[in-house]
């Protein structure tokens, strides 16, 4: 199946945009004749030009984007909010083809390799749909001080997307997994920004490839995948650096050893194992790989700048999340961490899926305020208020949101 068929567009009117239109345009049938509709469905995007506005571009290429925090509100992230990061080229997303795409399954630790296409993929397995965090390593990185080096994402290189596909551990036991696995490696379609070899290939350990949240999804909040998100097959891994769910995925491997593949050495992905000083160097033999994320909170609501009528309350709400863990408690304070209040907090529609926050304030004064949030997962780790430990890299950041708001 190509993309000129693909379901969005069975409910859409036909004309020479067809590969433009909005899913179930209402009133469609008034429009003027050549009106371009202003929203596009995010499956359709295939450059940095398609790129609504509310996307701030880091770079166009490799494209890195993300979107304001406030827009992040929702509790499953529409695929049109989604940050962008690829780490390389695109794909040429012209030429891919759903219906012959291929997943295989090799490395020194498999039995049996094998390569499925998407729909064996779907027919051999159960299908299985859950909303899982994907939050790249680097998230917040433009708060760190003194600044470190990379892509300086602000608070919103995470989303929490509904998946739908087959368990990575299903594939793995129907091609035999030997004793002596390590670790997984996986591969995608893309190239690095000098056309040659891989942009990025990452793996985890092999006890994480079996647990119920890792995933190889052909689904996004039940649309295909949108190409910018991995099209047509995506592995995904809750709880885990971005950089291990692999886009437009090819294969997996099993490795005997730690996978040794692109963005798998030091410095990349990985932290100082001993806490350093902030803007010391490090050598690469001291690093060690990300292998979890960490607790932390996003405030989506109010938003920087907003103002508040002295007297009325103010719904401070938004997301927390914690890795492979779930998120205990979230506190607020609006006095510079003097004083903490509890906010009320969800349970996650799965292991991994983010959990949303919320609570009332009163604000006892006019004037500038910032209103912090700091969660604390099961096993009792909090988000710093300041900044957790500096690295190289700028990885980990979960120091405490703020956002600043003038009570009047
Ligand atoms: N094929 C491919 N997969 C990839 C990457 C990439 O460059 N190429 N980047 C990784 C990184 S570093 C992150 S943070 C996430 C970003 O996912 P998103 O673009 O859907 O937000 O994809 C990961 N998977
Ligand atoms: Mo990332």
């Amino acid at each position: 199946m190509t993309i000129d068929r693909r379901k969005f567009l069975k409910g859409a009117v036909a004309t020479s945009v067809t590969a433009m239109l909005p899913l179930n345009w209402a009133f469609a049938q008034n429009r003027p004749a050549g009106m371009v509709p202003l929203d596009v469905s995010a499956v359709t995007w295939k450059n940095v030009d398609d790129l609504p506005k509310h996307f701030k571009i880091l770079n166009s290429s490799p494209l890195n984007a993300f979107p304001p925090e406030h827009l992040l509100a929702p509790a499953k992230t529409p695929a049109d909010i989604a940050f962008i990061r690829w780490n390389g080229l695109m794909p040429d997303f012209d030429s891919i083809d759903a219906d012959t795409w291929e997943f295989t399954v090799d490395g020194e630790s498999i039995e049996t390799p094998k390569t499925y296409t998407i729909a064996e993929l779907k027919k051999k397995f159960k299908t299985h749909t859950q909303q899982l965090v994907l939050e790249c390593g680097g998230n917040s990185r433009e708060n760190f001080y003194p600044n470190a080096k990379g892509n300086q994402w602000s608070n919103t290189a995470v989303f929490c997307a509904e998946w739908t596909g087959v368990l990575v551990k299903d594939v793995l036991a129907d091609c035999g997994v030997k004793t002596n696995a390590v670790y997984t490696a996986h591969y995608g379609a893309d190239k690095h920004i000098s056309g040659k070899g891989a942009a990025i290939s990452r793996g985890v350990p092999i006890e994480a490839a079996m647990s119920e949240n890792a995933m190889i999804a052909w689904g996004m909040n039940g649309e295909d995948i949108p190409f910018m998100h991995g099209y047509p097959l995506r592995i995904v891994f809750g709880g885990r650096p971005g950089s291990v769910s692999q886009k437009c995925a090819v294969g997996m491997g099993v490795r005997d050893r730690v996978h040794d593949g692109k963005k798998m050495g030091a410095p990349a992905y990985q932290v100082p194992k001993n806490p350093v000083a902030p803007g010391e160097k490090v050598d690469n033999k001291d690093f060690r790989i990300i292998e979890e994320m960490i607790v932390k909170s996003l405030i989506t609501a109010p938003q920087t700048g907003d103002e508040l009528i002295l007297g009325k309350s103010l719904e401070v709400s938004g997301h927390a999340w914690a890795g492979t863990r779930d998120v205990a408690k979230v506190e607020v304070s609006y006095d510079y961490g003097t004083t903490w209040q509890t906010a009320s907090l969800t349970k996650p529609v799965n292991p991994m899926a983010w959990q949303q926050w919320k609570i009332n304030l009163k604000l006892p004064q006019t004037g500038y305020y910032e209103i912090w949030a700091r969660a604390t997962d099961t096993k009792g780790d909090t988000q710093p208020m300041v900044q957790p430990q500096w690295n190289p890299k700028g990885y980990l950041f979960n120091g405490c949101h703020r956002v600043a708001i003038r009570v009047v």
